[in-house]
C-alpha cells in the first residue's frame, strides 16, 4: 500500500489523531481534506449506525461563510429554494446550481443571523463560486471558510449520547435546525442533522484546536451506548436514498433529476443563478430521473470507480450510478438515473464491466 501524506493542500481534519488512534483503516478525500472511510469492521460499522450510535469525523463538510448586510441576499442569488421564511437557527437543504441549471453542489444551508449563513458543502469548491457571484452582483459580503468542522454522532440511540452530554433542550430540535452553545469551553452548534436517515445530530466545532477535546467527550458519554467510530455509509446512504454529489451527478445533471425538485421554488426571484434555465427544464420536461436498481444475484458487488450502462432491449437507457451490498435487503442495490419514460418496475441489464446483470428499476427509498 502507498501512504498519503497531509499537507496544507490535502489537510487533516481537527479529529485526524483521534481517528488514527481508533484504528481508522482507510481515507478518501474530499473538499481538498482526508475523510476516514472504515475501521476495519464494515458490516459492524453498518449494523451499529442502523442499531446503535456511531460517531463520524466529517470535518470534510466545509462551511462557506456569507458574512455582511447581503448575506440573505446571495444566499438566495446562489439557490432556487425559497428562503424568505428561513429563520435564525434554521437550516434547509438546498440545490446550489450553475446558469445552465446544472447542480454543482447540494449543501444544508444554517442561517446563524441576519447577516450571517454558512452553506455546509457537498465536494466541490463552492468558495470560488460564491466570491466571484458576490463580486459581479457588487453584493457587500465577506466570503470565507471558517474554522468549523462537524463531527456526527448518527443512529437511534445518537439522541440518548447527544442529550447527556449538552442536556434535554436537544430532543426538541427539529430537522436541520441547530443552536451554538459551548461544552467544557469548547464551542459548538449543535444541529439535528447528518448523512444518514437513522436520526442522529452534527455538532459543528468552531476551534479546530479542540478536535481531540471533543471527540473524547462524545465517546465518553457514548460508552454505555456503545458508540463507536464510523463514517458516512454507502450502505445505509444507498438504502436509504440519499443523494452523493459526484457519485450520483454528472456534468448536466439538475436538480429535478436527482429527487431535488421539492426544494426548487420557480418563482424565486429572477435574479438568482440558474433560475431561467430550471424554469425552461421544468417546462421542457427533465430528460433523466433517478431510480433504484435492485440487482439480481448474491453475490456481493465490489464497489465500481465508474458508472455503468443500463440496457433495455439492447439500447442504453441510463446509467448506474453507485451501487452496494444491501445488508438488510441481501441484494446489490444501486441508484439509477435513467430517460424520464422509463418507470418503476421495468426489467433491465446492467453491464458490470463486460458482465450481464439482470436487475429490476424501483422508486427510491429502497427502505
Ligand atoms: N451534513 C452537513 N453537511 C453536509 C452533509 C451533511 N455537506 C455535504 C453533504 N452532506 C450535503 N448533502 C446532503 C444530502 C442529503 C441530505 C443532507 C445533506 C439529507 N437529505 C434528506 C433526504 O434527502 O431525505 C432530508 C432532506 C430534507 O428533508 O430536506 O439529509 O450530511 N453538515
Amino acid at each position: 500500500m502507498h501512504s498519503i501524506m497531509p499537507s496544507a493542500r490535502l489537510r487533516p481534519s481537527p479529529y485526524y489523531a483521534s481517528t488514527i488512534a481508533e484504528g481508522v483503516k482507510s481515507f478518501t478525500t474530499y473538499n481538498h481534506m482526508l475523510m476516514p472511510t472504515g475501521y476495519g469492521k464494515p458490516e459492524e460499522e453498518y449494523w451499529r449506525i442502523i442499531n446503535g450510535v456511531s460517531m463520524w469525523d466529517v470535518a470534510v463538510e466545509r462551511q462557506i461563510q456569507l458574512l455582511g448586510p447581503d448575506a440573505g441576499r446571495l444566499a438566495q442569488i446562489l439557490s432556487p429554494r425559497d428562503l424568505t421564511k428561513c429563520v435564525e437557527g434554521q437550516g434547509k437543504y438546498v440545490a446550489l446550481c450553475n446558469h445552465a441549471g446544472t447542480l454543482i453542489n447540494d449543501p444544508i444551508l444554517l442561517k446563524l443571523a441576519d447577516d450571517k449563513y454558512w452553506l455546509s458543502i457537498a465536494d466541490s469548491n463552492i468558495l470560488f463560486w460564491a466570491r466571484a457571484i458576490a463580486a459581479e452582483r457588487g453584493l457587500d459580503v465577506a466570503v470565507s471558510e471558517p474554522d468549523v468542522s462537524p463531527l456526527a454522532v448518527q443512529g437511534p440511540k445518537a439522541e440518548d449520547v447527544v442529550a447527556s452530554l449538552f442536556g434535554d433542550w436537544v430532543r426538541a430540535l427539529k430537522y436541520f435546525w441547530f443552536s451554538e452553545t459551548d461544552i467544557e469551553g469548547i464551542p459548538v452548534a449543535v444541529a439535528r442533522s447528518g448523512w444518514s436517515k437513522q436520526g442522529g445530530f452534527e455538532l459543528y466545532l468552531m476551534d479546530g484546536f479542540k478536535g481531540d477535546a471533543l471527540w473524547n467527550l462524545v465517546k465518553e458519554a457514548g460508552r454505555p451506548f456503545d458508540i463507536g467510530p464510523g463514517n458516512p455509509n454507502a450502505c445505509e446512504r444507498i438504502e436509504s436514498g440519499l443523494l452523493s454529489w459526484g457519485g450520483d451527478t454528472d456534468d448536466e445533471t439538475n436538480p429535478f433529476e436527482v429527487r431535488m425538485g421539492a426544494y426548487v421554488d420557480l418563482d424565486v426571484p429572477d435574479d438568482v443563478v440558474g433560475i431561467g434555465a430550471l424554469r425552461r427544464i421544468k417546462e421542457e420536461g427533465p430528460k433523466r430521473h433517478q431510480l433504484g436498481a435492485l440487482m439480481e444475484g448474491q453475490e456481493p458487488t465490489q464497489i465500481g470507480f465508474y458508472w455503468y450502462d443500463i440496457v433495455k432491449d439492447g439500447v442504453k437507457i441510463g446509467d448506474l450510478t453507485n451501487h452496494v451490498w444491501s445488508h438488510r435487503l441481501e441484494k446489490n442495490i444501486g441508484f439509477a438515473l435513467v430517460s424520464a419514460d422509463v418507470h418503476p418496475g421495468t426489467d433491465v441489464v446492467i453491464d458490470k464491466d463486460g458482465e450481464a446483470v439482470r436487475a429490476s428499476l424501483r422508486a427510491l427509498p429502497f427502505i
